[in-house]
């Protein structure tokens, strides 16, 4: 049994009100959340689940702008939609609340006079971009421009979401405005700055003698390589007309960050659902006299939001001295969808509502596909052929077939009562062995936030059942033997009576359906691990069907909705990629580009990228690791003519050396082709 506190306050990254969810939203930060949410209240802990719609900032308003209608028609839509998603979803937050309401405003401007008083904050005259034509500073997602660290092209005035790096709009390098499309001027104005760079060695001690090896290490990287760059003050004020206005006299017309007050909206919920419940808000979030009594507060997030929740909003609530701090920020890297990044502009996505729609019913089922392959420490893929195998040889086949099993020949051999244990077997022991220590494997993996391994232990119970049933054959043993058939049958019944305790975390509606089979109530977490769940003579109901068979006509059906966006995309307008700077025609010159032969292709041992190619670039023939491994097999390559960039200084690459580049045209999602000749010509033909 794993040692918990007593209280936790559980935050899901507040979605912006601007657009329907994706499967990519779940993966991240609320299905996650919600497993380790159920597993605590199954734990019988103290718990403030807070999530809500972010419902300020630029991704509202240049959507209204966009659609020709007001940020509050956005927000109403779309937090109404978002919400009952969610539920329907089984995501049970115990508030949904909006940054929208006043209660939410009056607390964020209590914050930030707080932190005023306090001599928090640097006031500064700055310049900053603005826009002309739509008399607007631009700041955050209204600039965008070339990325100074990394070189992105499309990077945003507050972040590169290549390369994670904070920004300000005037690090960007050629700006251009959102509103208008052009070149922005620079113009005065007046803003309040939270210095960073003062709290640089408390965040350096709060998080290397705390988080260190605690924290997922994708995290941590993330925060150590902000504290290498060294923090810089930041804004936390913005020339806006939508958002929580700034509680200075000579403010106004000014709104709080957006990035400020977001976070703001977990306590701000809190405080809501407190009262409505009568419940006390302050302890889950104040620092109490006895530091044990303190609640534990964990942030689920998607890691582009890294950098606010690990260390901008700690050191808001450390400035502001009253609050407690994240114990644990355990943030999910991306899912992508059938090969490709997720786009909700290209509609490549797999929408939640839509879901709902198409599979009524079977909100486990993606629940259970999603968790199976959540992006807990690196990117990871959805396909809707992997969603239909763990439906159809996983839910089905193992976790639905023991059950139904069980709960059948209860009923043919005994008019639905658990038997009492008669003769027990060397094998039977084995069995109750293992049921014993299933939970405390499961339950490890939660605590440490590993769902995916979680979520695998689960099934291996589900498994560890129906391989019982399949081996011991107790319908065949029913005539010669009823007593040994009587303690398969008991046994049984006390592992499906357990999964329905170790299931709810993930797969919350087949664990109310199996409780209503078993009838029996939830049980808490303490009782798993039990052979005794159920006692002899208790009478459970009929078998129902928890999973069906998903047919390849059914996925094939998605497949084709998903062809049908990337068909409309690719007669509408494809994201392109942005010009690069402008050079010199003697730059152009300096590269020497020539047809080549590739004669040879085999994978690179260790590298899922690369191929090393032999090319005959009718110069000589030389090695080439190329980075096309994802997309060709070695052998589809052998023969081909393809563009070579002859005279790159040669480069090492997983222990070998690589003598050029090999040229592709790559699409904005990644998709790479070889530039070829129209006909065949001699390996070495230049290209100018
Ligand atoms: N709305 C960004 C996002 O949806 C932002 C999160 C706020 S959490 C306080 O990715
Ligand atoms: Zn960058």
């Amino acid at each position: 049994m794993q040692k918990l506190n007593n209280r936790y306050t559980i935050t899901a990254a507040l979605p912006y009100a601007n657009g329907p969810l994706h499967i990519g939203h779940i993966a991240g930060a609320y299905l996650p959340a919600d497993i380790f949410v159920r597993y605590l209240r199954l734990r019988k802990k103290e718990v403030a689940f807070m999530c809500g719609s972010d419902e300020h900032g630029a991704a509202i308003t240049i959507r209204a702008k966009k659609e020709g209608i007001t940020p509050n028609a956005i927000i109403d839509k779309y937090h109404e939609l978002n919400k009952k998603t969610f539920e329907k979803f089984g995501i049970a937050f115990d508030m949904y609340h909006r940054t929208s309401e006043p209660s939410h405003h009056e607390l964020s401007q209590e914050f930030f006079t707080k932190l005023y008083e306090k001599g928090e904050f640097e006031e500064r005259e700055s310049e900053q971009y603005y826009d002309e034509e739509f008399n607007q500073f631009l700041a955050d997602r209204y600039i965008t421009g070339k990325c100074p660290k990394c070189g992105n092209e499309s990077a945003y005035g507050d972040q590169c979401e290549k390369c994670g790096s904070s920004l300000n709009p005037t690090d960007l390098i050629n700006p251009v405005s959102t509103l208008s499309g052009k070149t922005p001027i620079l113009k005065k104005t007046t803003h309040w700055f939270l210095p960073l760079d003062k709290y640089q060695e408390w965040m350096e001690k709060w998080l290397v003698e705390g988080k260190k090896g605690k924290w997922k290490s994708n995290v941590y990287g993330q925060c150590s390589s902000w504290l290498n760059q060294g923090l810089q003050a930041r804004a936390m004020t913005r020339d806006l007309d939508w958002g929580v206005d700034v509680p200075l006299k000579g403010a106004e017309g000014k709104k709080l960050y957006v990035w400020l007050d977001a976070p703001i909206g977990y306590i701000s919920a809190t405080k809501q659902w407190a009262k409505d419940t009568g419940n006390d808000w302050e302890k889950f979030w104040k620092k109490q006299e006895n530091p044990e009594d303190d609640s534990t507060l964990i942030h689920f997030i998607g890691k582009d939001n890294i950098v606010f929740h690990c260390i901008i909003f700690p050191v808001i609530l450390h400035a502001h001295g009253d609050y407690i701090l994240p114990e644990n920020v355990p943030a999910n890297e991306f899912l992508n969808l059938e090969g490709h990044k997720l786009s909700t502009s290209r509609n490549w996505a797999v929408w939640l509502h839509e879901y709902l729609e198409s599979f009524p019913g079977k909100e486990d089922v993606l629940r259970y596909a999603l968790a199976a392959t959540l992006p807990e420490t690196k990117d990871s893929e959805f396909t809707w052929k992997d969603f239909q195998t763990r439906n159809n040889s996983e839910l089905v086949a193992i976790f639905g077939n023991f059950i139904n099993r069980a709960v059948v020949l209860t009923h043919k051999y005994y008019d639905g009562k658990v038997p009492e244990r008669g003769e027990w077997f060397d094998y039977d022991q084995e069995i109750l062995n293992e049921l014993k220590g299933y939970p405390d494997l499961i339950e490890e993996k939660i605590v440490n936030y590993k769902f995916r391994e979680a979520l695998a232990a689960m099934m291996e119970f589900a498994r560890l059942g129906n391989k019982y049933l399949a081996e011991t054959e107790p319908w065949k043993l029913q005539k010669e033997n009823p007593e040994r058939v009587k303690t398969i049958m008991n046994l049984a019944l006390q592992i499906a009576a357990n999964l329905s305790i170790v299931c709810e975390p993930f797969l919350p509606f087949t664990a109310t359906k199996l409780r209503k089979m078993l009838n029996i109530e939830a049980y808490e977490w303490d009782l798993a691990g039990s052979a005794d769940l159920l006692e002899a003579g208790h009478q459970i109901n009929k078998a129902e069907l928890l999973f069906e068979k998903i047919e390849d006509k059914t996925v094939e059906e998605q497949v084709n909705k998903l062809e049908e966006a990337k068909k409309a995309n690719a007669g509408g307008s494809p994201e392109v990629t942005p010009m690069k700077e402008e050079i010199k025609f003697e730059d152009f010159m300096k590269m020497d580009m020539r047809v080549g032969t590739i004669l040879t292709a085999e994978k690179v041992k260790k590298s899922n990228k690369l191929l090393k190619l032999t090319i005959d670039t009718g110069i000589d023939k030389r090695t080439i690791l190329s980075g096309i491994a994802k997309h060709f097999k070695a052998e589809e390559v052998v023969g081909k003519q393809v563009t070579v960039l002859v005279n790159l200084a040669p480069r090492p690459m997983m222990g070998e050396v690589s003598e050029g580049m090999v040229l592709m045209a790559e699409d904005s999602e990644g998709n790479l082709q070889f530039m070829q000749p129209g006909a065949e010509v001699n390996p070495g033909s230049t290209i100018s």
